[in-house]
């Protein structure tokens, strides 16, 4: 093993469609103190399986910070800013989110990036999202970072249509993928988590999503 095999990776750009881009090892520097601040949050607003209008249960765990919180229920999906399981506000988006995210887009030219929202996504072996877009957010001006920490996943990109084909990426953790512009409605999804064993997060990934929601 090499002496150096914990040392953060140089960062990699790919583009995965104009407007989309994955910066492999962008966050490998910030993984252990951005779970740290995930552990944290989820003490004020727990994890929790959201149920979709349609009435299924999500398999994604999911919670939020920052002014306001993505929620699904019966009636619809929204944005909101008091946690319905507390009746509290969300928990203040951590300083360090705020910075990762905002150099993120910047890297990706996105310079102007003011995420009120992080989306606190946790998936478990077997844990899956189905293809969506992410559209509930007001002005689609605005693009979405996304963070993965811990386990690695299969995530799949594809066009502004739900037949359009897609192509799979892996994900490790560290790795950031910005999207927005022309590419900014893409569909996208996670395919099934493996199991398997990280020594940041044990059998689980972390998602983190910033948006700009109002
Ligand atoms: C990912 N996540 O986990 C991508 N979107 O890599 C998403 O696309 C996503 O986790 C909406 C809500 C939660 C998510
Ligand atoms: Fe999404």
């Amino acid at each position: 093993m090499s002496l150096f095999s914990d040392a953060a990776r140089p960062v990699e750009r790919i583009q995965l469609a104009p407007g989309a881009l994955l910066l492999r090892g962008f966050a490998d520097a910030q993984a252990a103190e951005l779970l740290r601040e995930v552990e944290a949050l989820s003490k004020v607003s727990p994890f929790r399986h959201l149920e979709t209008p349609g009435g299924f249960t999500m398999s994604v765990a999911m919670t939020n910070c920052g002014a306001v919180g993505w929620v699904s229920d019966r009636s619809g999906y929204r944005y909101q800013a008091l946690d319905p399981l507390t009746g509290q506000a969300w928990p203040p988006m951590p300083a360090a989110f705020l910075a990762l995210a905002q150099a993120a887009a910047a890297e990706a030219g996105f310079p102007a990036f003011t995420p009120d929202v992080a989306l606190v996504n946790r998936y478990a072996p077997g844990a899956s999202l189905s293809s969506h877009r992410d559209g509930d957010e007001r002005n689609h001006e605005h693009p979405i970072v996304s963070v993965s920490l811990g386990l690695p996943a299969s995530f799949f990109f594809g066009g502004l249509e739900r037949s359009d084909p897609v192509t799979s990426y892996r994900l490790d953790s560290g790795d950031v993928v910005v999207w927005g512009g022309p590419a900014r409605l893409a569909y996208h999804g996670v395919r099934k988590l493996k199991d398997g064993e990280h020594t940041l997060t044990g059998r689980t990934r972390i998602n983190l999503t910033f948006r700009k929601a109002l």
